[in-house]
């Protein structure tokens, strides 16, 4: 019975997500991936655009705070429930610090960007929302990893951004620092353009490339 539950579009899956149905979201995101679709596809065209959906509805006061909550503790959920397909069997003794800089609370995105290092051989530490700079250094001072993913949807936190990047500079001078989220997605990224090694990444077909190409 389950096996016949299909998605062609991320409206059906957006309404399995407002009717706050977590074993047929699960279901659907599952059965997306044997059509044979790549986990890519079914993070960015599926729970993406569901999301941004959720969004524009609560917007618009068409659904509930609670309601949105539910839709993204659901994603959120499946993420983990798929990580396995993510882990990749070839490691590259490579390792990605990955986090939102402090006060932001949005942490989905970047944990997709988290298991696209995952899958191409990268170890990450997700440190998943609201990272205190203080507290990302030290533990970057522990693990000295290869690269720093840093995620903010929220415009108004690109000054913290700031501070974080100068404050990582002066005891990491030359470490990449890879930078994405909605904050960017109306502009913004010029600001990145007077640090070192910052570079911004608007997806996950971009961030995958740019992971390819550094491997
Ligand atoms: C779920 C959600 C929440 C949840 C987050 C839960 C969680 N566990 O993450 C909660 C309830 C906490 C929340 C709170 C708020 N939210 Co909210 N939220 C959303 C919602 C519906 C979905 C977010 C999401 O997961 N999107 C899907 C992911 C996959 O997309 P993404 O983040 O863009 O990531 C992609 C790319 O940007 C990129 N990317 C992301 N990060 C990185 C990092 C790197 C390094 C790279 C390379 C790429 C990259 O890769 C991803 C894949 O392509 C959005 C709607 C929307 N448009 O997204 C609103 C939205 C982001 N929220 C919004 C607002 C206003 C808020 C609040 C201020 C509401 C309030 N009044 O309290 C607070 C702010 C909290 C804070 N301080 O951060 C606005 C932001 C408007 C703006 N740009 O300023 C949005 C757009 C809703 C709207 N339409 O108005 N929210």
């Amino acid at each position: 019975m389950t096996e016949k539950l299909a998605i062609n579009n991320h409206k059906e899956f957006l309404n399995s997500l407002l009717s706050g149905n977590r074993a047929m979201s699960s279901v659907l995101a599952r059965n997306f991936l044997n059509r044979p679709a790549s986990i890519k596809e079914l993070y960015e065209d599926i729970f993406k655009n569901a999301l941004y959906d959720v969004g524009e509805l609560w917007e618009y006061n068409k659904i509930s705070v609670a309601t949105e909550h539910l839709a993204s503790a659901i994603v959120e959920a499946i993420l983990n429930e798929l990580y396995p397909n993510v882990i990749s069997k070839e490691k590259i003794n490579k390792t990605a610090i990955v986090a939102c800089v402090e006060n932001e609370f949005h942490q989905i995105g970047i944990k997709m960007v988290s298991d696209i290092f995952e899958m191409n051989g990268w170890n990450t530490h997700f440190l998943g929302a609201n990272t205190p700079t203080a507290e990302l250094i030290s533990y970057a001072k522990t693990i000295k990893p290869d690269m720093l993913a840093i995620s903010l949807s929220i415009y108004f936190h690109l000054p913290i951004l700031e501070n974080m990047i100068g404050t990582v500079r002066k005891d990491f001078p030359n470490l990449p620092i890879l930078v994405g989220g909605q904050a960017f997605s109306k502009g913004g990224q010029e600001v990145l353009l007077k640090y070192k090694n910052v570079i911004y990444k608007p997806d996950l077909d971009s961030t995958e490339l740019f992971i390819k190409n550094l491997n």
